[in-house]
């Protein structure tokens, strides 16, 4: 399968990467996220008949739909989505958490990745296309400080399986990919652009790289119309499940 994919969050990391991997792959890409500099970088790097730069905020409806309302012709039929665009805000406990962050990562991760997979599934449905939704592991292994971020990724993988069944004999594909440890820009991210955090977490650690995730995305991609990767979860080697923690009295 080859085409047009619209990968969300393409400024850094994971999104960045699937852009690279997609066009090498011989896809067009529009490229989109927050930062209209790293955007034109690429476009600049790989072509402007390879990569169209999309600049908006997910969470702002208005913004994107003009932004995907005057795509060039040859970006026009968008066939892949990948819904990428996402973060992790604090690593605070519940009871200390702050709530506005909380609702941006709701607000991020869940609602903008609806509003826009709602928008794009007619056409989808009629190129026969598919959506590639980037979970986490943290959507089935629950960890100290995760509450919120977890939950929105559960629901990634949860809304991904939904569309799987709904989707039933339209010949769309829908995965659910679900990361380990990457080092990218996501800590800095997450902890206000603690260095010294990013440092210890992927110090030593063989962490993946978001090509490696990027790798995944096309190949299940590349996979043939009849089959479809349900969910796909990887990890470091260096990374595993730890137990239960007891609290005694
Ligand atoms: P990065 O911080 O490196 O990249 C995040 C991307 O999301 C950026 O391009 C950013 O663009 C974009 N983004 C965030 N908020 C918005 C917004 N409001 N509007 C538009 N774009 C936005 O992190 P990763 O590459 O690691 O993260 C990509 C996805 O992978 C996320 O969904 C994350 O949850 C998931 N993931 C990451 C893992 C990891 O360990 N790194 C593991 C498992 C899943 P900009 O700021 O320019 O708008
Ligand atoms: C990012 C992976 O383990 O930091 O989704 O939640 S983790």
């Amino acid at each position: 399968m080859s085409g047009t994919a619209l990968v969300t969050g393409a400024t850094a990391g994971i999104g960045e990467a699937c852009v690279r991997r997609l066009v090498a792959a011989g896809w067009r890409c529009i490229a989109t996220g927050r930062r209209a500099e790293r955007l034109e970088a690429l476009v600049a790097d790989l072509g402007a008949d390879k990569v169209h730069a999309a600049v908006f905020d997910v969470r702002d409806e208005a913004a994107r739909d003009a932004a995907l309302g005057d795509l060039p012709g040859d970006f026009a039929g968008i066939d892949l989505l990948v819904n990428n665009a996402g973060l992790a805000l604090g690593t605070a406990p519940a009871q200390e958490a702050r709530l506005d962050d909380w609702k941006t990562m709701i607000e991020t991760n869940v609602t903008a990745l609806v509003s826009l997979t709602h928008k794009l599934l007619p056409a989808l449905v009629e190129r026969r296309g598919a959506v590639i939704n980037i979970a986490s592991v943290a959507a089935t292994y629950p960890y100290v400080g995760g509450n919120v971020y977890g939950g929105t990724k559960a629901f990634v993988r949860q809304f991904t399986l939904g569309l799987r069944s709904d989707l039933h004999g339209t010949g769309v594909r829908v995965t659910s990919i679900e990361p380990g440890m990457v080092e990218t820009e996501f800590t800095l991210v997450r902890t206000g652009g603690n260095r010294d955090a990013h440092d210890r977490l992927y110090g030593g650690a063989e962490p993946m790289t978001a090509d490696d995730i990027a790798e995944t995305v096309c190949w299940v991609a590349a996979r043939p119309p009849h089959l479809n990767i349900n969910t796909l979860e990887l990890m470091p080697v260096s990374q595993s499940y730890a137990g239960f923690q007891v609290a005694r009295g």
